[in-house]
């Protein structure tokens, strides 16, 4: 038997809204096979080193997005150099492999749960290994999320009021799950793109079993679905609907759909269970980057039809939207202003188009040669990409940027005065840096204030 921290590293709270669902799991996996687990949460505010040194296991595996790499290499480092056998694993290493092995003794390249088992038996030699891609998510098992800081977690939208769980009201209990691994489709700025694996989800049973113990054991009232589709395959989710209502489970919930999937026949189930809000990549108001980021599968038009049939059923519809892609034009990111403010989202997040490695983005970028030789993957966050993909200055695309986050404040009632107070004081640099980048919030949150008051 031996025994594993599993590290989850960030440490930037508005990261700490979702728990990790990806080790919850790995974790739930290596106990099964008869190893001892411990997970360490730097995002939930763990200090993770000292946990490590306290547990004295044999493996510290850790994962890491693009954007928290870099703390992942740290910690790494640091286990190496105090004599732990050192783990890397996730989206990022899965696509740099090569990159990560300076910092660990074993990488492992896709799904994780066979190859993890596989280094604490002794099976593998030290270095890359590449993982067993689960067909059957089924037999995986339950996860067990006593192993983290679950109030933490449960409060991740007071925490983060701006975040895109809109149809959470405040001082409720969230939680996040996860049924599906794959999607269909394959935008070229997805790591779907990449992984190029056949979709998989567990059953409807499975769903309503999380969602009982979730509201019987941990009191959850809201939850989000974070499945790249949650309708990739609707008849489950009938089923799934079905039997939300023969159990008479309470959650509300959310989830992330594809605009092709939306009819009324679906929405009428979602509502009877209880679905409060769909969130689209609706991506862009034009149709040509629209096109070429979604590979000719979805049309604007179709986009603008999916928010209304979304809001006639009384559920909110949010989008979220990327600007800033190769080729784009200023005159086309208009057009995604344009259709924001033309149709009547509940919710809007606005990212800078982010070229993550490994996926088919990353790859048109690189053979126009706009990815530069030193790369700092922090600011891979879908915010403050440092290099430019189009043809507009940097310094213009930070005036576009400031007009869009007047939308989104504008969109966003989660962002009033006292919210944005209360999370000022609690992180004050957080709240004068983000001030600093986004001086066009001023005049929306004073408007706000002389409107509403403070509350
Ligand atoms: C939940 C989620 C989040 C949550 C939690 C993140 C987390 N640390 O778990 C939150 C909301 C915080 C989040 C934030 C972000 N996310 Co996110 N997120 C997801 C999402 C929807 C699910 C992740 C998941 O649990 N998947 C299921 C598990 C089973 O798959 P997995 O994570 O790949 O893990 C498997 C393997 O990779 C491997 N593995 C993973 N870790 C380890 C560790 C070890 C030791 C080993 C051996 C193996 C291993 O084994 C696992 C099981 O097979 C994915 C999309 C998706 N459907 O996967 C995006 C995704 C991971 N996020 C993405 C992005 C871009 C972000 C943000 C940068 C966006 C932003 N600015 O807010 C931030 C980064 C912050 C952060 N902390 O990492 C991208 C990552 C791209 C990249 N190259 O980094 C993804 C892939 C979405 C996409 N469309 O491309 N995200």
């Amino acid at each position: 038997m031996a025994k594993l921290v599993l590290v989850n590293p960030g440490k930037d709270y508005e990261y700490g809204v979702h728990e990790p669902l990806n080790l919850l799991t790995l974790a739930a996996y290596v106990q099964k096979h008869g190893h001892k687990v411990a997970i360490a949460d730097q995002l939930a505010g763990e200090d993770v080193l000292k946990k490590i040194k306290r547990l004295k296991p044999d493996f510290v595996g850790i994962t890491g997005t693009t954007a928290v790499i870099s703390d992942a290499y740290e910690i790494a480092e640091w286990c190496r150099r105090n004599g732990f056998k050192t783990i890397l694993g996730g989206v990022h290493v899965s696509v740099m492999p090569e990159e990560a092995l300076q910092y660990a003794d074993y990488v492992v390249k896709g799904e994780g749960e066979d190859a993890l088992v596989k280094i604490l038996e002794g099976r593998v030699e030290k270095g890359i290994v590449t993982g067993k891609v689960i067909t059957d998510l089924d037999e995986l098992p339950k996860i067990n999320r006593d192993m983290i800081n679950v109030k933490y977690y449960q409060k991740g939208k007071d925490r983060t009021p701006g975040t895109h769980l809109h149809f959470v009201p405040p001082n409720t209990r969230l939680n996040s799950v996860l049924f599906t691994r794959g999607c269909p489709f394959n935008c070229i700025f997805c790591h779907n793109s990449w992984r190029g694996l056949r979709v998989r989800f567990n059953s409807a049973q499975r769903m309503i079993e999380e969602f009982k113990e979730l509201e019987r054991k941990y009191k959850t009232q809201a939850v989000f679905f974070m499945d790249d589709d949650l309708l990739c395959h609707k008849p489950r989710i009938k089923e799934f609907c079905r039997l939300y209502k023969k159990e008479k489970l309470r959650i509300i919930w959310g989830c992330q759909a594809r605009v092709s999937t939306i009819d009324r026949e679906i929405l009428k189930y979602l509502r009877e269970a209880n679905c409060k809000q769909i969130t689209f990549g609706l991506e862009s108001g034009c149709q040509r980057v629209l096109s070429m980021l979604k590979n000719d599968t979805t049309t604007v038009e179709q986009n603008r039809r999916a928010i209304k049939l979304v809001k006639e059923a009384g559920i909110l519809a949010c989008g979220s939207f990327m600007i800033g892609s190769p080729t784009e034009t200023e005159e086309e990111i208009m057009q995604t202003k344009k259709f924001i403010l033309e149709n009547d989202l509940d919710g809007v997040g606005v990212s800078i188009t982010t070229p993550f490695p490994g996926t088919k983005l990353w790859e048109m970028c690189r053979e126009k040669g706009l990815i530069p030789d030193k790369i700092d993957w922090r600011n891979f966050n879908l915010n403050k990409l440092t290099f430019g993909l189009t043809d507009i200055s940097q310094k213009r695309m930070e005036e576009i940027r400031n007009e869009f986050e007047k939308i989104i404040l504008e969109k966003n009632p989660g962002l009033s005065p006292r919210n944005i107070l209360n999370v000022a004081i609690r992180h004050p640099s957080k709240a004068v840096r983000r001030l600093l980048e986004n001086p066009g919030a001023v005049p929306v949150i004073l408007k706000r204030m002389l409107k509403k008051g403070i509350g």
